[in-house]
């Protein structure tokens, strides 16, 4: 059992919040040390991200030889993933099946959200409080509660008065399935939700009408069968793929990378490569250098034009290309079928920027230019991201220091997992890692393996607990925004990666961009330095 200081008392010596990929494991992370732990989710079953987003055609856009776990060799060996880009249902399936093969579920109080969490220096305990009033008193408090799982508010006047059935794509019913044969849907959103759900709704409704505010790139998807081959090498050496993981730019091993830099090929070879590169459906890494400012132009150009050729009315398919901001400036989405649903009939193309929603109705949605009457409203209108899950919950630091406050004008945080002020709590997958730019599942590994790595190394050397230095808070806000910087378009476009989604939200470029491999080095280096970046709690003070 854990800490006893003060004469405060810890029920257990870790809480984990939230059981999606980095949960799951910081549960049976936990276990292995022989740690005491509790696990609370606000969902009914493991999956986090992967349980909401039950909306159909959601899938993965990381190929599933490397979106999954390789902490252990069973698990890599006996799971079958059935695509390169596994669906939600499967994903979902995946992680209810590592959680009862690490027998970590009985630790987990579903339906159960956390509200709470509060910081006592005297104990160096902190107070884990549920909205069901149940308190836990641990020393270390694991907040896996994801990037993208707080949904945006709906903010578009008379949300509430519309009389028919509405639903957002990141809380997606799960005990029925929703009709909407025959009916009259608007869906509301086109990045990847969005793009990924109107197909699947093409295929029942009558009519549907998609409310455009920006348009994405959409390039084609991976899926297809797993090759056999692969599997079986990753299969033979699951921790050589783990470590192999954490070396690359992106915790992925690619599929195809293109052989040659941009700038050593002329206008010939560079189309050959492009070419060359969608027809390994992985265009944005066309060239060795596909980041360079004048290699990215090329590579936006070429999928506008391949997305031009796809639409058959001129009007939409225009509308459809985005041309006000670079590849990779916001989220791309990839799908076999989208754009091809908007040579459907039935299926029209609404671009808010020429007839903006003023507001909807009951029965419907009422444009500039025309009142759309609907059955059904789909919301694919997105996420507060990245830092939007830990600001929903209500955290207080050394002396009651808010987390609200620290973070309101934009995230602070070292190396993306811990804030000054707020000692043993840890944040996997917030802002300022390499998240959602990288692979999930390789951070949600690495990530809960560095922190349980902290806090045995607290343990061995008698110290309570640490935090890291403002100064250190300062050096990693820098390094952020030097990396971003280098990235075309990431601090000139409107993205849910700066906080331009949400009205109001402070900007701040919220993904580390130096590299996954960069990132793993940072966060090791401070573990063998001692913790140098961190200041130190020992345990003799706080008793
Ligand atoms: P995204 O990528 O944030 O997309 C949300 C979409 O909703 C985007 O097209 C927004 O347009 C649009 N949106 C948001 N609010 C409005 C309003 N008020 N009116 C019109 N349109 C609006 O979220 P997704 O769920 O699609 O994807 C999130 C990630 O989940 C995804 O990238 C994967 O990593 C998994 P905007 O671009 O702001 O003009």
């Amino acid at each position: 059992m854990g800490n006893d200081t003060n004469g405060a008392v810890a029920d257990c010596d870790v809480v984990v919040v939230g059981a999606g990929f980095a949960g799951i494991y910081a549960l049976w992370k936990a276990e292995q040390r022989g740690l005491t732990v509790r696990g609370f989710e606000r969902g009914s079953e493991v999956g986090g991200t992967w349980y909401w987003n039950a909306y159909p055609g959601a899938r993965c856009d990381v190929a599933s030889y490397n979106y999954a776990y390789f902490f252990d060799n069973e698990i890599v060996r006996e799971w079958n993933w059935s695509d390169v880009c596994s669906n939600q249902e499967e994903i979902q399936r995946y992680l209810s099946f590592v959680a009862e093969k690490c027998n970590v579920t009985r630790l987990i109080t579903f339906d159960t959200r956390v509200e709470a969490v509060s910081y006592d220096a005297a104990s160096a305990l902190w107070t884990v409080q549920t909205a069901d009033g149940e308190t836990v008193v641990c020393r270390y408090v694991v907040l896996a509660v994801g990037a993208l799982s707080e949904p945006k508010a709906p903010d578009i006047e008379g949300v509430d008065s519309f009389a028919g059935e509405a639903h957002f794509t990141s809380s997606w019913p799960r005990d029925r399935v929703v009709d909407m044969k025959g009916k009259r849907v608007g869906v509301i959103g086109t990045g990847s939700s969005g793009v990924q759900c109107v197909p699947e709704i093409a295929k029942v409704a009558s009519d549907v009408f998609v409310f455009q505010r920006t348009a994405n790139f959409v390039t084609p998807t991976l899926s297809g069968p797993m090759d056999p081959e692969v599997v079986e090498t990753m299969r033979q050496d699951p921790g050589a793929v783990r470590k192999e993981l954490r070396s690359t730019y992106g915790g992925n091993q690619p599929l195809y990378i293109g052989p040659d830099r941009f700038n050593d090929l002329d206008e010939a070879g560079r189309e050959k490569a492009l070419w060359h590169a969608w027809e390994q459906r992985e265009v944005a890494l066309a060239f060795w250098d596909s980041h360079l400012p004048e290699a990215n132009a090329a590579i936006s150009e070429f999928i506008r034009q391949r997305m031009l050729e796809v639409v058959k009315d001129p009007w939409t398919a225009d509308k459809l290309v985005p041309w006000d901001h670079p590849y990779g400036g916001k989220r791309p989405c990839q799908s076999d079928v989208y754009l091809q649903t908007y040579n459907q009939p039935h299926v029209r193309l609404i671009a808010l920027r020429e007839t903006p929603i003023e507001k909807i109705v009951p029965e419907g949605i009422v444009t500039s230019a025309e009142t759309i009457p609907l059955d059904v409203i789909v919301y694919a209108t997105g996420f507060d991201a990245l830092s939007g899950p830990v600001r929903a919950l209500n955290i207080t630091g050394i002396d009651g220091v808010s987390m609200g406050d620290i973070w309101a004008d934009g995230p602070v945080n070292y190396l993306g997992t811990m804030v000054h002020g707020f000692p043993n709590l840890f944040l996997p997958s917030s802002a300022m890692s390499p998240s959602v730019l990288s692979n999930m599942a390789t951070l949600a590994e690495q990530q809960i393996d560095f922190i349980f790595d902290t806090i045995r190394w607290l343990d061995s050397n008698d110290q309570a607990g640490l935090h890291p230095s403002s100064d250190s808070q300062d050096f990693w806000r820098d390094e952020t925004l030097r990396f971003a910087k280098r990235v075309p378009g990431a601090l000139t476009t409107e993205s849910w990666y700066n906080g331009a989604n949400i009205p109001g939200k402070p900007r701040r470029y919220m993904v580390y961009r130096g590299g996954f491999n960069r990132y793993h080095e940072a966060c090791y280096a401070e573990l063998d330095s001692g913790f140098k970046g961190y200041e130190l709690l020992s345990a003799s003070a706080a008793q």
